[in-house]
């Protein structure tokens, strides 16, 4: 047991959170709270404000976050800010490099919490000493340079280093240690991605369509919405410091089609684009969806909508309502929908217009459509709204990828589009503005013999969380068993239409198991009488225009292709009109 094991244990013994090199200052505690500060300042913790998560809190919040009842990580924020990890980690990895000290001898909240401010997730439980790092990739846009980048920065770790495209059509690179994560954060920002505020109590990625711009249907492009949002919530990456406390995570995106890719229903906060009778389009707001543990809820209307030049004011006054206003006790009571509830929906919107120097928000866009409409699959080939022009959708099987697939992507991207591609909450890659002419060469490529264009109708829809390869919470494995059941299940069934199947490996739902047709989610079960790695399944998820989460069907399935495979066959035939492929003798 090395000397982090051995603290992570005492920890959990006895919740104590020694520092052992206070000597180290960058990553030295805060000192406490004092009253004797005789300057003018208006509080008496300001004497400290440039250490604490308090700093921008006004008084109530501050009670709040100093409560005994405050939950933990309100006391690791009050001790010293989150947003301290976006220079702790520089001189962190400076120290590492000049070996003149270890991770394993650093601060334990440094390293297993506030280093998430930077984007940087210490895989402790399973791979200690190794971290993933979240970035933030606005409407999942990515450029060839920005690709070729993020090859770069997992290929010296060979094995260990891998990627994933995220349910938040984002990117998590792996494997990455602390000595490296300076030059990594450096270069990011050269290309004009960051890793910070990409975790904790920060906004996550934003989304949006991630065909915006080329989509014949869209009502707008979400794009240049998110990425001035983005800048504006994010101080271009550097961070922003006034959004680095707040209560609890917060996920937002903007939808721009019936199809609602970004599934405004889950976020916390939705802006739904919606034309107005004189034209112009706005954005009807719904807030309150989330999943975890003990809850799953679908956003309620606020009963508003926006205009294009209200959006930014909007969102930076709802954070400012969130970080002032918010609950900070019972973790799982945090979450945004929690404070619309505890104040009412009407006192809550008003607050927001309050924050916005008295806003008039209008009421929302009443929508009424005369055609159904259905959910539509982007993955293959579709013509863009630009004549002649074509987007290309292609499965990355669970979303893993290597070095090689992000090379080879930007290649493809250059040679046969415009040299960029989207990421998908769906985790898979669509390619954009590719002439007809290119398309039947582009096809070829050898890249597509792994990234299907047309993929089987389960392997389209499947989606996977990390599982617990990486996470510490997980339950159970997901990618790679997700992989091998569907691919089982495509051998030996027809299926009549494409079924979309999420696995997630524990019940905080990232893989969005209550989304899908069919959900499976990490969770105990026992096979001969013994514990073993096992599911619970979801069916009826409904995604796009009625949503719906889907419901629990069966527990205690035991994590086993031998037992799921038959099991979800059994669902398909029955629940979803699939038929045993009949084998020529
Ligand atoms: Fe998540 C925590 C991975 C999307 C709900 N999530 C975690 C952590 C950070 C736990 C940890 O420290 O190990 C996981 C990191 C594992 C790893 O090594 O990758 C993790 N979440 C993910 C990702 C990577 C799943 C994936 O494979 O795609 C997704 C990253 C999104 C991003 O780019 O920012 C991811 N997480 C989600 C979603 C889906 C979504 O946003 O649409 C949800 C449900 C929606 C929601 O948040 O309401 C989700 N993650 C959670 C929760 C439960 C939140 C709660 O209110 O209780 C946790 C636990 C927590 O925050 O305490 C969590
Ligand atoms: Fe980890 Fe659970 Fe989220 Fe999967 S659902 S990434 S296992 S926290």
């Amino acid at each position: 047991m090395n000397s982090y094991q051995l603290r992570v244990q005492q920890r959990s013994a006895t919740s104590s959170r020694a520092c052992r090199k206070s000597a180290v200052r960058v990553l030295a505690t805060a000192a406490p709270a004092t009253t004797s500060n005789p300057a003018p300042p208006p509080h008496p913790l300001d004497g400290f404000k440039e250490h604490s998560g308090l700093k921008y809190l006004p008084e109530a919040a501050r009670t709040r976050a100093l409560d005994k009842k405050a939950n933990k990580f309100e006391k690791v924020k009050v001790e010293k800010c989150g947003s301290r990890a976006w220079t702790d980690v520089f001189e962190l990895s400076h120290l590492l490099k000049e070996g003149n000290t270890k991770w394993e001898d650093m601060n334990l909240d440094d390293i297993d919490i506030r280093m998430k401010w930077a984007g940087l997730f210490h895989r402790g439980k399973r791979t200690p000493g190794k971290f993933m790092m979240r970035l933030k990739v606005p409407n999942g846009e990515l450029d060839a340079k920005q690709l070729r980048f993020l090859a770069s920065a997992i290929r010296p770790y060979g094995a260990d280093g891998c990627a994933d495209i995220t349910t938040r059509a984002n990117i998590q690179l792996r494997g990455v240690t602390l000595p490296d994560a300076d030059s990594i954060i450096k270069g990011l920002w050269e290309v004009g991605l960051t890793s910070f505020q990409s975790g904790m109590d920060s906004v996550r990625n934003l989304t949006g369509n991630p065909i915006a711009g080329v989509d014949p249907h869209e009502l707008i492009d979400t794009r240049p919405l998110l990425r001035d949002m983005e800048s504006m919530l994010f101080n271009d990456g550097k961070g922003r410091e006034e959004f680095a406390n707040l209560p609890r995570k917060l996920n937002i995106c903007i939808s721009s089609t019936r199809d609602d890719f970004p599934h405004t229903h889950i976020n916390d906060v939705g802006f739904e684009a919606v034309r107005r009778p004189d034209g112009e389009v706005v954005f009807n707001v719904v807030v309150g969806g989330y999943f975890s543990i003990k809850r799953n809820i679908m956003s309620i209307p606020l009963g508003c909508s926006v205009t294009q030049s209200q959006l930014l004011p909007f969102t930076e006054a709802l954070l400012r309502v969130f970080r002032d206003h918010g609950p900070r006790g019972d973790r799982q009571q945090t979450r945004l929908m929690w404070l619309v509830e505890a104040v009412g929906v009407d006192k809550f919107r008003e607050l927001l217009a309050e924050y916005m120097g008295g806003a008039e928000l209008a009421p929302p866009v009443h929508v009424h459509h005369e055609q159904p409409w259905e959910r539509r699959d982007i993955l293959g080939v579709h013509p863009q709204k630009q004549a002649g022009l074509n987007w290309v959708g292609a499965c990355v099987p669970s979303g893993r990828m290597h070095a090689a697939d992000f090379d080879e992507i930007a290649a493809v991207a250059e040679k046969y589009g415009d040299g960029t591609v989207r990421i998908t909450c769906e985790e898979n890659v669509i390619f954009v503005n590719v002439p007809d002419e290119k398309l039947p060469a582009m096809l070829a490529e050898p890249l597509f013999q792994r990234f299907k264009v047309n993929p089987g109708l389960l392997l389209r829809g499947l989606v996977a969380c990390t599982g617990n390869q990486f996470c510490g919470f997980g339950l159970a494995e997901t990618k790679a068993r997700a992989v091998k059941v569907v691919e089982a299940l495509e051998e030996q069934l027809e299926l009549p239409r494409a079924v979309r199947i999420h696995f997630t490996g524990c019940p905080n739902s990232c893989g969005q198991a209550q989304v899908g047709d069919i959900g499976l989610m990490g969770a105990p079960a026992k096979l001969d009488g013994k514990a073993v790695e096992g599911y619970k399944i979801f069916l009826g998820g409904k995604i796009g225009e009625n949503p719906e989460l889907a419901k629990e069907f069966a527990q205690g399935i035991p994590a086993l292709e031998s037992v799921l495979v038959p099991k979800l066959k059994e669902i398909l035939i029955n629940e979803f009109g699939a038929k045993e492929k009949v084998v020529a003798a």
